[in-house]
């Protein structure tokens, strides 16, 4: 049985939050007998959301209108607010559950009143209620009991955010779905109704803070008629727990200020941020803070001033912190006129400015040391300074991973990082204890991911896309979650609650990591895209900056291939903790999986399947595209529980994953043959076109290309 729409279709507009219908007849009337009526007051903003979103989430679900009432004395209601809001919550027995929630936590339990039985939604605030209702719905969405329900639950990182790389323009830097979602001609006046359904969805997964715009930033945004504009954006956002944030230009005192210098320790510069903050402030009276990409990339910073990333970061602390707000200060710094391995350079720039930053400093690290590569090693940052709260910025834009053409299920990547031991307490020392900073006891902590949000229709490009943006939020609520688990939901709510749906699209999903590992970079490959845009192969790509190179990533040679950062080569897993480290350093005990990231390999070396390392490539490239085909298969057989446009749309999709997954093999194959002279295996499929073909291909308008003019 399902419970979906499987005749007519659907567009994805409504992402997982659909609500329809609770088919299965028994089901529906066991929740209809313990869900009659809402007791609630909608005191505030935020109530008055939530109050919404639960009427018409249950009106969709249980397919009747809920009446919401003020009488507790009668079985059958869902009662819901904070004790403050609603002193009846006190009379609950909740006490002890509410106790071990914090501030935007909430309680779901079955419970009684005078006898009654109730079910209660309970928090501290508004907003942990907010969290409530949502979490009560994903509950019935999914199909799970209501029986003697207890949840109680709180967010374990405290900034939960999206970076959004869009231009003023309406481009967005790596965006595959379209344009910006914001509309900054028309802000402030006109406010589409997408603003409201997009934070309606983050805040259905925890997301408290948005940054608006693009790192590589335009100092425009902070000036008065673009903060005018962005608070607008704050408003929509703000009764669903949602603040705004800004990236900050550090030359923007040049730019939009009149100064001749952004010099951190030039007391007009430091008065110009002072005033600057005031005037946000003065706008914005929840801005959440600063984004800064400083001293990377062509951007400036402190460094142009022979200044260090902490005085940058703290000019910027300084000026927010009498309003309570944070400096998101980038860690991904990397510099081509410094000559050592670019997976160093943030760490010995950084580490030993530990302890340096201001309180309402975070340092935002990506999950690799390199740049969202298909797989990495966890960034050596987590677990090496101790004293500076560390947040996990995560790309759930597609711009390595095959854009929004591949279906690619992002959360066995970001628990792959969440769940790496540092070792830098010994054993059990978890990336994600440092992110949600009960490993060094810091008050602020939070998780940051590169939206892939825009304008389609469907908000994310690909249909499956928008399972990246909803397993990051839930990751960043709760980093314990299964990367199953979470699968599992949102295929519940997006397509269908029968488990002949469910299951094996859930193994489609997280098979569709390793897939796209295995036919673009795998063995530990990285770094070997087409250059500028990305999109497609590009192991030949050479000249102009080296760091912007393949071949500085692979180093292929007629002996070999792979990078040696062991201490005869750059000697980077010096920053790893022991034992990791050494095991690291050991070409046999490196995993493989991360081979090619940390040795340069002989091309008859003696692989763990009995197979030389030449004939391991051309089995894990072909497999790789074996893996897509088998996700195809998946796909095809499930064509009952789907409705028909959402349907085609991932098929046709996945054809193109297909072809692309061939093109990447096909191309890194006959081009890494040219150094090891070794044939493909007579087993495989031989390749279809010519080396110099794949070389030549030009693609033009790939979307997200960046944007950088001030
Ligand atoms: C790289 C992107 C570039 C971003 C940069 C960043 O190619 O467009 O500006 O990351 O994170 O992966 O700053």
């Amino acid at each position: 049985m399902t419970n979906d729409r499987t005749k007519s279709s659907e567009d994805g507009y409504e992402l997982w939050l659909r609500y329809l219908p609770v088919a299965d007849a028994e089901r529906l009337e066991a929740y209809r007998s313990v869900v009659r009526c809402i007791v609630s007051r909608a005191t505030s903003p935020t109530l008055s959301v939530a109050l919404k979103e639960l009427r018409s989430g249950l009106q969709g679900l249980l397919d009747w209108s809920i009446p919401i009432t003020d009488d507790l004395n009668q079985p059958g209601t869902l009662v819901v607010g904070t004790p403050e809001n609603h002193p009846e919550i006190d009379a609950l027995q909740l006490d002890e559950d509410l106790a071990a929630v914090n501030d935007e936590g909430y309680v779901i339990r079955s419970t009684s009143y005078n006898g009654h039985p109730c079910i209660a939604i309970a928090a501290h605030t508004d907003t942990g209620v907010l969290y409530g209702v949502f979490a009560f719905l994903r509950h019935l969405q999914t199909h799970q009991p209501l029986q003697d329900i207890r949840i109680v639950s709180s967010p374990r990182t405290k900034i939960r955010m999206l970076n959004h790389w869009d231009n003023l323009d309406g481009t967005i830097e790596r965006g595959y779905a379209g344009f910006s979602l914001w509309d900054w001609h028309k802000l402030p006046d006109y406010l589409s109704p997408r603003y409201t359904d997009y934070a309606r969805a983050n805040a259905s997964i925890g997301i408290n803070g948005a940054s608006l715009t693009n790192v590589n930033a335009n100092s425009l945004i902070l000036t008065k008629p673009y903060l005018q504009k962005a608070a607008a954006l704050a408003d929509v956002f703000r009764p669903y727990g949602i603040r705004v944030f800004l990236t900050a230009r550090f030359s923007a005192p040049i730019e939009i200020g009149g100064l001749t210098t952004a010099d951190p320790l030039d007391a007009e510069v430091i008065a110009w941020w002072r005033g600057k903050a005031q005037e946000i402030y003065d706008i914005i009276p929840d801005f959440g803070g600063f984004v800064v990409k400083a001293n990377s990339e062509g951007q400036p910073g402190p460094h142009d001033y022979n200044r260090s990333h902490s005085d940058g970061a703290n000019l910027l602390a300084e000026a927010i912190a009498p309003f309570g707000g944070v400096v998101i200060w980038r860690a991904f710094v990397y510099d081509s006129d410094i000559p050592d391995d670019r997976a160093k350079q943030a760490y010995d720039d950084l580490v030993p400015q530990d302890g340096t930053f201001h309180k309402n400093v975070l340092l935002q690290v990506k999950n690799g040391p390199i740049d969202f590569q298909t797989r990495e090693p966890y960034h050596p940052l987590f677990g090496a300074m101790p004293q500076t709260p560390l947040m996990l910025e995560l790309q759930i834009t597609q711009e390595y991973l095959g854009c929004a053409t591949h279906l690619v299920y992002l959360a066995p990547l970001f628990k792959e990082t969440l769940d790496a031991d540092t070792y830098c307490y010994g054993r059990g020392s978890l990336v994600a204890y440092v992110v949600d900073g009960s490993m060094d006891d810091h008050d602020i902590s939070g998780m940051a991911g590169v939206a892939n949000t825009g304008s389609d229709r469907n908000w994310c490009g690909h249909p499956c896309a928008a399972a990246n943006w909803y397993a990051f939020g839930r990751l960043a609520w709760d980093h314990t979650l299964s990367a199953e688990t979470i699968a599992e939901e949102w295929l519940h709510m997006t397509f269908s609650n029968d488990s002949r749906f469910v299951q094996p699209a859930t193994t489609m999903m997280i098979t569709s990591r390793q897939a796209v590992v295995n036919y673009m970079t795998p063995l530990g490959l990285h770094h070997i895209m087409a250059r500028g845009h990305h999109y497609g192969p590009g192991p030949w790509v050479e000249g102009g900056r080296p760091d912007w190179t393949s071949l500085y990533y692979h180093q292929a040679d007629e002996e070999g291939i792979g990078f040696d950062r062991t201490p005869e080569g750059s000697n980077a897993v010096s920053h790893y903790f022991p034992p990791y480290r050494e095991e690291l350093a050991n070409l046999e005990t490196c995993p493989e999986n991360l081979l090619l990231w940390f040795h340069h390999v002989l091309w008859d070396h003696r692989m763990k399947s009995g197979r030389t390392l030449w004939d391991e490539l051309c089995c894990k490239y072909n497999e790789g595209v074996e893996q897509v085909r088998q996700m195809q298969h998946t796909w095809n057989a499930l064509v009952d529980f789907v409705d028909p446009a959402r349907f085609i749309h991932v098929q046709v999709l996945l054809s193109i994953q297909e072809q692309e997954a061939r093109w990447w093999r096909d191309a890194c194959l006959l081009y890494f043959q040219t150094f090891s002279q070794l044939p493909i295996p007579d087993e495989y499929e031989q390749p279809a076109e010519s080396l110099e073909y794949y070389m030549n291909l030009s693609h033009y308008f790939v979307p997200g290309i960046p944007e950088r003019r001030f």
